[in-house]
């Protein structure tokens, strides 16, 4: 690691890179961003699978001088790596072994589990408008069945689980200590970008009961506190001037 090492962002429009340009605004790294766009099947263009071969997005290169670049993908493993070696004013980093875990947690727990139900229950929505014609109903049956008896109460105990935790603490702005760490990095996509930017969508999403503000008041606090953050702002406006609309 060393303070002349650049970075490299491949964007994509409507993903969970978007955490990856406010983390790199948030410890104001030297950083040149690659914007990429969702093809019409909502899908990332083909130019990604020539920097990773999965074709996703995140991924991040570092340039290193005297070295190969650093191909870094899977958002978790990217935040851990930048703020572990790039960090070196404290701005994210725990003060606590115990704070440290518990990122680590969230960090996996917001891939692995949460993350996943979000993406069956959305890809679930899209099946339901691009069913062939005159199988509509069926497909909604058998989406809203499976969505039903399995991914929308799991996404529930998820959001349940995150607003006890947040509950619990002495304050419901961060989501780990008393601080910004990334733990609220990773959870901005699923929990503001997927869900309160979107209220008539996330009550869809989960069944149709659930009102975010009334039902989370924890996690809709929190929300209201990071899209405050100075460097959140400034990731939206930097993302809204190069596209030259609201994401
Ligand atoms: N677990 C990975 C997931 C990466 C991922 O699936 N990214 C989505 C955007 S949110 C993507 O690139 N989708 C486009 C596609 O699969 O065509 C991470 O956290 O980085």
């Amino acid at each position: 690691m060393s303070s002349t090492d650049k970075f490299i962002l491949h964007w994509l429009d409507q993903s969970r890179s978007h955490r990856i340009l406010w983390l790199f605004e948030t410890l104001g790294l030297n950083y040149e961003l690659k914007i990429y766009k969702r093809t019409k099947e909502f899908r990332a263009p083909k130019e990604l699978e020539k920097v990773h071969p999965l074709g996703k997005s995140p991924v991040i290169e570092i340039i290193r001088e005297g070295k190969e670049p650093l191909l870094l993908a899977e958002t978790g493993h990217i935040i851990q790596y930048v703020v572990e070696n790039y960090d070196t004013t404290n701005i994210l980093k725990t003060s606590t072994p115990e704070e440290k875990e518990l990122v680590d947690y969230y960090l996996h727990f917001t891939e692995a589990s949460l993350q996943g139900f979000l993406v069956a229950l959305l890809v679930g929505q899209i099946a339901q408008t691009k069913a062939p014609w005159g199988t509509g109903f069926l497909v909604k049956l058998v989406t809203s069945g499976i969505n039903s008896q399995y991914f929308q109460p799991e996404l529930l105990k998820s959001l349940k689980f995150l607003e006890s935790q947040l509950a619990k603490k002495s304050t419901n702005q961060y989501f780990v200590g008393n601080k910004l760490t990334g733990a609220d990095v990773i959870l901005s996509f699923p929990i503001i970008d997927n869900l309160f930017s979107n209220p008539a969508r996330a009550s869809t999403l989960s069944g149709g009961e659930v009102n975010l503000v009334r039902d989370f008041p924890n996690l809709h606090a929190w929300t209201e506190n990071v899209l405050k953050l100075p460097s959140y702002v400034k990731t939206n406006e930097i993302i809204d001037k190069k596209l030259g609309s609201k994401l």
